[in-house]
C-alpha cells in the first residue's frame, strides 16, 4: 500500500490497495467445490487427518456472522528501515511502511465454528494451513504455508472471513476464506484456509519454529513465536514528498497497536528537535462505523504545519498506545528484520 495514496478522509483500506504477501503463488480455487477440513485429537470427538469433518461454503454460512476491524500488517513491515536508518540491512522483503492495512472482515467466528463440531476439553493448540502451493526455498521443501495458534486466542477473536469492506475476498486476500487473527502478525491470517487441525499438545510448523521468531545478535536460542504486532505510525505522504513554501499544510497520518487503542502521537516536523501533540481521530477505531474490538483500529492524527520556509525537513511521528507501549527511537537488530517500530525519519522538501 502506498501511503501517498491513503485518502484521508476514507478509514479503511480499500482491497485493490491492501499489500499482498505470498510466500508461492496465488492459487486458483473453485469456492462449490472447496471445502474445510477439520480434525485433530483436540476435538470432542478426535479425528485424523486421513478423516476429518468437512464444511462446504454453505455449511459456514449457515453459521452466525460477524464484522471485526483489524489493523492487518505483515511483521516485516518497515524492515527496509533497518538498512535506510540504522546500516544494518535485514534479510526479507524491503517494505517501507507500506505492508499494513485497515479492513473491515466478514465471517464466522473461529469459537461459533469450534462450538459447532466439538471442542475438547483438553485442546491448546490450533494449526491452520493453506491451500497455496508448498514453500520451497534453498532446495528445502517446507510444505504448505501453515501456522499454529492457541485455542485461547481462537476463543477470544479469531475470524474465518470470506469478505473484507463488504466485498467478496479477491484471490490475492485469500478467497475464498482466510482466517483472521487481529492484532496479530500477519503470518497467522492464514489465506486460502483449507484446514483447521485442533490439538491437544503444541503444534509446530517452520512458520513459529525458523521464522517469525526472533533470531539475531541480542536475542537467545529460546525466542517466542511472534505474536502481538507492535505500535508502529506513518505519514500520508512519499517519502521525499515536496510541499510548497509559506502555505498552511493539514499533515495527516496513522497510527496503530496490535494491542491497545493509540493513546497520544507526538510529532515533530524539524527532524526531532521540538515535539508537539498531534490532533487525534476515532481511537478505537470508531472511523470503520461497526461494532470493534477494542483497539483492533487504527487512530488518524494531523498536525498543521504553518507557512514552513524552503528546505529540507524530516518529519517524525512517535505513538503510544494504553497499554503504555511507546516506538522506540531505534528498534533492535533481528536476523530477518521483523518488528521494526522505531520512530521513522520521513524526509520531506519544502519549495
Ligand atoms: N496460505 C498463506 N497464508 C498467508 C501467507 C501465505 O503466503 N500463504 N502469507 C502470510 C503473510 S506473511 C502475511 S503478512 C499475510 C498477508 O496477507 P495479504 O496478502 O492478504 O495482505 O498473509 C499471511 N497468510
Ligand atoms: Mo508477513
Amino acid at each position: 500500500m502506498r501511503w501517498a495514496t491513503v485518502n484521508p478522509r476514507k478509514y479503511l483500506t480499500p482491497q485493490p490497495r491492501l499489500f499482498v504477501r505470498n510466500h508461492t503463488s496465488t492459487p486458483v480455487i473453485d469456492k462449490s467445490a472447496w471445502r474445510l477440513r477439520v480434525f485433530g485429537d483436540g476435538l470432542a470427538t478426535p479425528r485424523p487427518a486421513t478423516d476429518p469433518l468437512t464444511l462446504s461454503f454453505r455449511d459456514l454460512r449457515r453459521l452466525p456472522h460477524t464484522r471485526v476491524l483489524s489493523v492487518h500488517e505483515c511483521t516485516g513491515n518497515g524492515r527496509s528501515f533497518f538498512a535506510s536508518q540504522q546500516g544494518t540491512p535485514a534479510a526479507g522483503t524491503a517494505w517501507t511502511l507500506g505492508a499494513v492495512g485497515s479492513v473491515v472482515w466478514e465471517g464466522v467466528r473461529l469459537r461459533d465454528l469450534l462450538k459447532e463440531v466439538g471442542l475438547g476439553d483438553d485442546a491448546v493448540s490450533i494449526q491452520a494451513t493453506g491451500l497455496d502451493p508448498s514453500y520451497v526455498s534453498g532446495g528445502v521443501d517446507y510444505g504448505p504455508v501453515r501456522r499454529p495458534f492457541p485455542v485461547s486466542k481462537a476463543l477470544r477473536d479469531a475470524v474465518l472471513a470470506w469478505s473484507a469492506n463488504d466485498e467478496e475476498l479477491l484471490p490475492d486476500h485469500g478467497y475464498p476464506l482466510r482466517l483472521v487473527l487481529p492484532g496479530w502478525v500477519g503470518i497467522g491470517s492464514i489465506k486460502w484456509l483449507g484446514s483447521l487441525e485442533v490439538s491437544n499438545t503444541q503444534l509446530t510448523s517452520p512458520w513459529n519454529t525458523k521464522w517469525y521468531r526472533m533470531t539475531g545478535p541480542t536475542y537467545s536460542t529460546t525466542e517466542p513465536p511472534l505474536t502481538v504486532n507492535p505500535v508502529r505510525s506513518a505519514w500520508e505522504l512519499a517519502s521525499g514528498a515536496t510541499l510548497r513554501a509559506g502555505r498552511r499544510h493539514t499533515l495527516t497520518g496513522r497510527a496503530w497497536s496490535g494491542a491497545a487503542p493509540i493513546k497520544k502521537v507526538n510529532v515533530s516536523l524539524d527532524g526531532g528537535q521540538s515535539w508537539q501533540r498531534a490532533d487525534l481521530r476515532d481511537e478505537d477505531g470508531r472511523g470503520a462505523g461497526v461494532a470493534t474490538v477494542r483497539g483492533h483500529g487504527w487512530t488518524r492524527f494531523s498536525v498543521e504545519w504553518d507557512r514552513p520556509a524552503a528546505g529540507s525537513y524530516q518529519l517524525l511521528a512517535r505513538a503510544t498506545d494504553t497499554d503504555g507501549r511507546t516506538q522506540p527511537l531505534a528498534s533492535p537488530f533481528n536476523d530477518q528484520g521483523y518488528f521494526f517500530d522505531a520512530v521513522v525519519r520521513h524526509p520531506v522538501t519544502v519549495a
